[in-house]
């Protein structure tokens, strides 16, 4: 039997650590509708001076942080250039359409998670009565549904300079920034630098129970700060969830690398098992995608099978499976989960 589940499911599993949650206890707040939270105060600036921005906005999730910059960006009926895989279109209900009326245009997610620049450049719109206007082109670093990939900074530039050509705005969803500033070693300052906002996470591998903050100038900040409030997420006396976030941008962004190396270790282990198809060269960061090739083995089945071994993963869809490490899973931790899978697999 099992001492307990390794949780491979997400990041977002994380549990708050002893640090959050005497953080938590002790939290000096305030009513932040009035902006008198000063511990959402401190954590907006240490963000914000963490991404090398003018002003942050503690926001209540990942998706309403990409909500909010969207509708702080573009007006209804106006267009965003995003990818096909990006969370902002795959997993957030299609919020930008169903609340700002804001028309997505998708263009094709290459495996490294970015979009390619002559494609972003074909679809920006030129000024003609039939088209939507384009406004915005969002990026997401790292890219989730491909398997984690960083974008590097010299990536990162040339869409700037695209977006400049065409006086556009770039929205980065940064939901695991942190981990691309560590798979690519740089500061996240640099990948935030191209954008006019970002947004990172703090409840994913940061390991705090709640919250995002969304970065940018003061003048984008205060639209954001209204359609917050228009998507009831004013939220009042907030520093007892804002501390935790204070924790997780001060000690908790150092020891990612470590994600990153089970992550490797993961993605070495699964490859070596007959029936799975992965390749640990695309593995940079704490996100692996496999593949299962046997077709008598659906990946629902696989993950049921693998709760029964205390092992939890995701299955993504017909035949694919996502595995994340975060601060909670050792070394140990995923030489058992290759065990438990190439059990399962062999059996
Ligand atoms: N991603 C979750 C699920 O929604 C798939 C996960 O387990 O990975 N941007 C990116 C890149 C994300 O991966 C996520 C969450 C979000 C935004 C949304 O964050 P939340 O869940 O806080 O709304």
């Amino acid at each position: 039997m099992f001492e307990r589940m390794i949780d491979l499911r997400s990041d977002t599993v994380t549990q708050p650590t002893q640090a959050m949650r005497h953080a938590m206890a002790s939290a000096e707040v305030g009513d932040d509708v009035f902006g008198e939270d000063p511990t959402i105060n401190r954590l907006e600036e240490i963000a914000a001076e963490t991404l090398g921005k003018e002003a942050g906005l503690f926001v209540t999730s990942g998706t309403m942080a990409n909500l909010v910059s969207e509708l702080a960006h573009c007006g209804r009926g106006e267009e965003m250039i995003l990818g096909d895989q990006a969370h902002s279109f795959f997993y957030e209900q299609g919020g930008a359409a169903a609340v700002g009326s804001i028309h997505p245009r998708t263009l094709p997610n290459r495996p490294d998670g970015s979009l390619a620049l002559a494609e972003i450049e074909a679809a920006v719109r030129p000024d003609n009565i039939h088209f939507p206007r384009t406004r915005l082109i969002m990026l997401e670093n790292t890219h989730n549904r491909c398997s984690g990939a960083p974008l590097p900074a010299e990536y990162l530039q040339s869409v700037r300079e695209l977006a400049d050509a065409h006086g556009l705005k770039i929205h980065i969803d940064g939901a695991r920034l942190f981990n691309a500033a560590a798979a690519l070693k740089v500061p996240a300052a640099e990948l935030a630098a191209p954008a006019d906002s970002v947004s990172i996470c703090l409840s994913k591998g940061l390991a705090a129970p709640v919250g995002s903050v969304v970065c940018g100038t003061h003048s984008f900040i205060e639209q954001a700060r209204r359609a917050r409030k228009l998507l009831g997420g004013g939220m009042r006396q907030a520093g007892v969830i804002a501390a935790a976030g204070i924790v997780a941008l001060t000690e908790m962004t150092q020891r990612l690398a470590e994600d990153h190396a089970n992550a490797h270790d993961l993605a070495q282990g699964l490859a070596r098992i007959d029936g799975i198809s992965l390749d640990p060269q695309q593995i940079h960061t704490n996100i692996v995608y496999f593949r299962i090739v046997r077709k008598d083995l659906p990946a629902e089945q696989l993950s049921g099978r693998l709760v029964e071994k205390g092992v939890r993963l995701l299955a993504a869809g017909p035949g694919l499976c996502r595995a994340v490490t975060h601060y909670q899973i050792t070394a140990e931790d995923i030489t058992a989960a290759v065990k438990a899978v190439e059990e399962i697999m062999n059996s």
